[in-house]
């Protein structure tokens, strides 16, 4: 099919699949045709729900579908699936039934993914900026201009300032490629939000405590829980598959939910107990559980003397920190902090205090993780069966190429001066240094990352440093916020249509996954690996890429774990033994990898580096008068800033609603359904959006799914609608132990749009 058959083919989907909706309130009709389709495991393409009478004709007529296997990318949870071909046609995408990830089924945005296949506002050809510092005009241009350009700029800047001056932001799992070429080049500045803007301050919090961060997927052992403890995690509505699944097994399996959240989640409604805790006080209710624990003696004195460090410590400095101070703090009454923390400790460890995984809240939230990891190592849960589980991953060689130079600078240089503590590049101080007036990295390159979106305050800050570097190159799929920043845009294929590095990540069951191409390349868009490779050959990197076609790297890996590239196109997911059980053996000494080996209740580290070795709680900001917190997070239809203009997920969620408590509502004279706009305490005022009043949130707090509000035009249908929390989050702390940006301290009041 040629390019133009494709686009033609994609718009003409598009268009029958949304023009009955598209500009007004989506029917509920439209969406149970949808959903219906959905739950029923099928998605019949982006036909669905519109042309389905001439799908199931089809259907009935054509030959057997082919099947092809691979990993999705519709987020990072990667679960392996299958892709559905009947007579040519791409027909659904499924999930593989072999993959712990999905067990079979994808979610919604997995059986979206033709979708953004399809998606008429692709990124189909390189692009250069015209006149720099004018509009945002681009020029269509051919690959070897784009990438003769990009090289050239860094060649140029590697020669008058060494190549150690280029820093990266980068995300997912083609982010290995470009990782490569530059360590390859002499930098190491490669940073990714999922470090400064998610999951750092968890990682480190529990790091400094039982020597190793928590993974992704996170090990935590929720089918085989007594209790499941959620602080914030607000499962269900955060979708990541099988996640989903495990907490859905302890809710069958009768375990006690107890749900730490300001909002009635998805989660809360699934709880025994539902906490609705004033806002950024969680430090206050964690050490009222620890007290409880200590004072009533409800941990097991052999596993705390066996394992663990600092417990005199702990227990002097936890006294005063009883539940009725708690309560004062959190709002949370003390008889229920006792209930609760008694009934954690009666199931440990089969019991799983949640990690959660988007932890930057308020500045002191590597504190926070560490005193959610005091507690479950308290209750001895680490290696628990029901707590945590032992992950493990395989052995992946890697393919033979010379060993990259040593940088002149490195990004810890930057880093550590600030954020003594960070264990990552932070994507902030690199951005920070990039907008100030003497730069020290001077180039950027952004893989799959819409920085605009993603991090606090980046449009002012990308605007002064497009003023100041010598080069943005971005490779994205779409004409995403952040290409509007870029002097040059490469075009990434979407992940249907290439190959990645194996999928390898901590697991319970060690096995590896293989992204591969299963739909025929559209226009000329490139892979990742196609793209870092032709980039490393115009820097003289040719050592670094000595293969052809990427399939010889992950054959020649393949090969030397026993299996090959045509076993993986056959079976999409291969499975490994475990080397060591999955849990400790019971009463036996357990080892950490911390500085003392055991887990470290009290730590040295932060105290050596200054920091409190023990969580303290501070106050917060409280709300101006007439303001509210403002409170975001996920909807099961959507990721991220990712998904808006995906036609498919377009259908089922076209905009985010704000959620106002009826007190507000009435306070302000707002209508359930009318259209209004936040504005934050700094004045900054939002895109129009739809209110919902409801009771699920506190009276103090408003919630918007983040991800909508699009200011790039070249996304036709995301463009203009709803509000994007990212503009509101302008006052952001960060933590000053390993630099994560704090996004909750944010308070919104409302303005009244005339109606339309
Ligand atoms: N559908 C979908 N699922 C996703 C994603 C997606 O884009 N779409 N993204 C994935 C990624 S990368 C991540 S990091 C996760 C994020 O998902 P989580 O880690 O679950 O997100 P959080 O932001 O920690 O939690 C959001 C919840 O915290 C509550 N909350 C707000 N303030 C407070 C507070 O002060 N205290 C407490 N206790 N709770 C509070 C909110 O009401 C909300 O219910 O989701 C993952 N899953
Ligand atoms: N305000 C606010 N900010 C947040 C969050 C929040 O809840 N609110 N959440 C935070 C969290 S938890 C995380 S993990 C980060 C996530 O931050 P990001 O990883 O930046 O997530 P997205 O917003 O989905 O942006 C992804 C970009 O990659 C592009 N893309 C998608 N697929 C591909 C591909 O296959 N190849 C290429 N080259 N590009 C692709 C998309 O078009 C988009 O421009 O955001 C963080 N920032
Ligand atoms: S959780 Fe959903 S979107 Fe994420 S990888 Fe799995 S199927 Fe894809
Ligand atoms: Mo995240």
């Amino acid at each position: 099919m040629s390019l133009i058959e494709i686009k033609a083919r994609g718009r003409a989907i598009c268009q029958k699949y949304f023009a009955n909706t598209q500009g007004r309130k989506m029917q509920r009709r439209d969406f149970l045709k949808l959903s219906a389709t959905l739950g029923g495991g099928a998605l019949l393409g982006p036909l669905a729900g519109c042309a389905r009478e001439a799908a199931w004709q089809r259907m009935m007529q054509a030959g057997p579908a082919k099947v092809s296997r691979t990993v999705c990318n519709m987020c990072f949870w990667s679960c392996a699936a299958e892709m559905h071909v009947q007579d040519g046609t791409p027909w659904k995408i499924t999930g593989n039934p072999d993959d712990p990830h999905c067990a079979g089924r994808l979610c919604t945005r997995g059986t979206a993914g033709l979708g953004a296949y399809y998606d008429p506002n692709r990124l189909v050809k390189p692009l250069l900026r015209v006149n720099r510092g004018g509009g945002q005009e681009f020029s269509v241009v051919r690959w070897d201009d784009a990438l003769d350009f990009t090289a050239g700029k860094l060649q140029k800047l590697a020669a008058e300032h060494g190549p150690d001056r280029v820093a990266a932001m980068v995300h997912g799992a083609g982010a290995a490629h470009f990782a490569h070429l530059l360590r390859a080049f002499g930098t190491d500045a490669l940073a990714e939000p999922a470090f400064a803007q998610c999951r750092g301050p968890r990682d480190t919090g529990f790091f400094l405590t039982f020597g190793q961060g928590i993974s992704s997927p996170e090990q935590t052992d929720m089918e085989n829980a007594r209790c499941v403890v959620l602080i914030g995690a607000h499962i269900g509505e955060n979708l990541h598959n099988s996640q989903v699944r495990s907490f859905a097994d302890a809710i069958r399996n009768d375990a006690t939910i107890i749900t730490v959240d300001p909002r009635f989640s998805v989660a809360a409604g699934k709880a025994r107990h539902w906490l609705p805790i004033k806002p950024g006080t969680d430090i206050a209710l964690l050490l009222g559980w620890i007290n409880v624990i200590i004072s009533e003696r409800l941990y097991d004195p052999g596993h705390v003397a066996r394992n663990t460090l600092g417990f005199a410590e702990l227990a002097g400095y936890i006294a005063p920190f009883t539940p009725e101070w708690a309560y004062g703090e959190t709002g949370i009454e003390a008889a229920r902090i006792r209930e609760t923390a008694r009934i954690m400790a009666l199931h440990a460890p089969a019991t799983v205090v949640h990690p959660g995984r988007h932890a930057v809240w308020w500045g002191d939230d590597t504190q926070r993780a560490r005193a959610m990891a005091i507690l479950a190592g308290l209750l001895g849960v680490w290696g628990a069966k029901g707590g945590y589980y032992l992950a493990e991953r395989v052995a992946v060689p890697d393919y033979p190429t010379p060993a990259y130079p040593v940088p002149k600078s490195s990004w810890r240089d930057l880093t550590l001066k600030q954020f003594p503590l960070a264990g990552a590049p932070v994507t902030n101080v690199l951005l920070d240094d990039m907008a100030s007036d003497a730069p020290h990295y001077r180039a950027l390159l952004v893989y799959s990352t819409n920085l605009p979106m993603t991090m606090p305050n980046a449009p002012a800050q990308l605007a002064r440093a497009a003023q100041r570097l010598d080069l943005i190159a971005v490779s994205d799929v779409q004409p995403s916020e952040m290409t509007g920043f870029a002097d040059v845009v490469l075009p990434e294929c979407t992940y249907l249509e290439r190959y990645d590095a194996l999928r390898n990540e901590d697991e319970r069951d060690p096995c590896i996954a293989l992204r591969a191409p299963t739909l025929p390349v559209l226009g000329e868009s490139k892979p990742g690996w196609w793209i870092a490779k032709q980039l490393a050959e115009r820097l003289g990197l040719h050592a670094y890429f000595p293969w052809g076609d990427y399939s010889q790297v992950l054959d020649w890996q393949l090969q030397r774990l026993g299996s090959s590239l045509s076993e993986m196109a056959q079976v999409g997911v291969k499975h490994f033994a475990r080397q060591t059980p999955p849990y400790f053996t019971p009463g036996a000494p357990q080892e950490f990898k911390t500085p003392s080996g055991k887990i470290e209740l009290y730590s040295e580290t932060l105290a050596a580096a200054g920091f409190d070795p023990l969580p303290r709680y501070t106050r917060h900001a409280e709300r101006p008068e007439g303001f509210y917190h403002l409170n975001y997070g996920r909807a099961p239809q959507h990721s991220f800033s990712r998904t808006q203009n995906n036609p498919v997920l377009y259908q089922l969620m076209p905009e985010n609603l704000v959620w106002l408590h009826p007190l507000a509502a009435t306070a302000f004279d707002i209508k359930d359904g009318a259209y209004i706009r936040l504005v934050n305490q700094d004045g900054v005022v939002s895109n129009k959006v739809r209110v919902r009043v409801t009771e699920r949130t506190r009276p103090d707090s408003v919630w918007l799914v983040h991800g909508f509000g699009h200011t790039a035009q070249g996304l036709e249908l995301a463009y203009g609608r709803g509000a994007a929390d990212s503009s509101l989050i302008t006052r952001v702390p960060c933590d000053p132990i390993m630099g994560g940006t704090a996004m909750r301290g944010n308070f919104v009041t409302f303005r009244k749009e005339a109606a339309a």
